[in-house]
């Protein structure tokens, strides 16, 4: 795979191919960045951008990740101290899953956020941004419903980060889109160049596959989870037998999470999957890309309990030395 493959396989959209291109041949110097509002326990949507920062540093980017401190508690997400701890927490966290400490640089938001350059530039993007659209831009982000300045504040500081640190290319979910786009729409009027970016996809929730994948609302594979808790819950994915729609859902747009995570966590990083079946069933399968298991379950030739046990196997695979590692802290 060349360098442009991997920085954008399974990417959902890139923010622009050519800038992309250009990072691609570009021998040294490139730096990319992803960054969190800490929370308690890391889950598989973090990983989602988390396994893309593995293959940037594979394709020779530097990598930093920013634990979003100032962010968190300018969305509400509890006092300053507890946000500052649980931060800390996920950097081990972040490590024992695979980001390799050496080569991954880890950046409290308030370790530069509070500096008298970073707050009056914060203030001259103020002025350059009405209300309305830096409100837009938190759309997918923020947590309550009526609006408060901090979530006005909250994506200029993100735009800001990106000059601050230094980065060429900001990566997210598709739900920081918006923010990504008020940066390269405001950063030249304050003299900053206009970043690039990479979205990855969203997971639909577990249960249903309908929506976004999320800890507070759904069901989410957190990376605590034990063997028999990613069984009971991969069990219960929805997983419909074939492509075919369902007649009772009215048209409502449905995703298949249990292909999404073949998709997006277990073939990137493992060489194939094997599909363990007694031989009456036709014997064990085995699958070398993400697209031969699809079109298998599609076809009816997989049958979804099927893929679902080796789905809470690789997931379990994945999640298990990182879960000893912070169980032995
Ligand atoms: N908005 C992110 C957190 C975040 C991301 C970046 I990239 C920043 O520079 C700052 C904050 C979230 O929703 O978690």
């Amino acid at each position: 795979m060349d360098a442009y493959e991997l920085i954008t396989r399974n990417a959902a959209e890139v923010v622009t191919e050519e800038e992309i291109e250009a990072l691609a041949d570009d021998p040294d110097g490139k730096r990319a960045y992803v960054g969190y509002e800490p929370s308690g326990v890391l889950h598989i949507g973090h990983m989602l951008t988390a396994n893309k920062l593995i293959d940037l540093q594979e394709a020779g980017f530097e990598v930093t990740v920013l634990l979003a401190d100032v962010h968190a508690y300018l969305n509400d997400k509890g006092s300053f101290e507890a946000i500052r701890r649980t931060a800390e927490r996920m950097r081990d966290q972040f490590i024992a899953y695979g980001l390799d400490a050496d080569k991954t640089q880890f950046v409290l938001g308030s370790d530069f956020q509070l500096e008298d350059d970073y707050t009056l530039d914060l203030h001259a993007l103020e002025l350059e941004t009405t209300l309305a659209r830096a409100e837009r831009a938190m759309a997918e982000i923020k947590s309550g419903d009526s609006v408060k300045v901090s979530q006005a504040v909250y994506p200029l500081m993100q735009a800001l980060d990106i000059p601050y640190l230094g980065v060429d290319l900001a990566v997210g979910g598709m739900e920081q889109r918006k923010v990504h786009m008020l940066a390269r729409d405001v950063l030249p009027s304050i003299d900053r160049t206009p970043p690039t970016s990479l979205h990855t996809p969203l997971i639909a929730d577990l249960a249903s596959g309908i929506g976004k994948m999320s800890s507070s609302t759904g069901v989410t594979i957190s990376m605590e989870d034990a063997t028999a808790e990613i069984e009971e819950k991969v069990n219960k994915a929805y997983c419909p037998p074939t492509a075919d729609p369902d007649p009772d859902d009215e048209g409502r747009e449905r995703e298949n999470p249990v292909l999404q995570i073949f998709e997006y966590h277990v073939f990137p990083r493992f060489d194939s999957v094997v599909v363990e079946r007694p031989d009456e069933y036709g014997g064990d399968l085995e699958y070398e890309a993400y697209d031969a298991l699809e079109a298998d379950l599609e076809s009816g030739e997989l049958h979804p309990a099927d893929a679902k046990s080796a789905l809470a196997d690789a997931l379990d695979r994945l999640i298990a030395p990182g879960r000893e590692q912070l169980q032995d802290q």
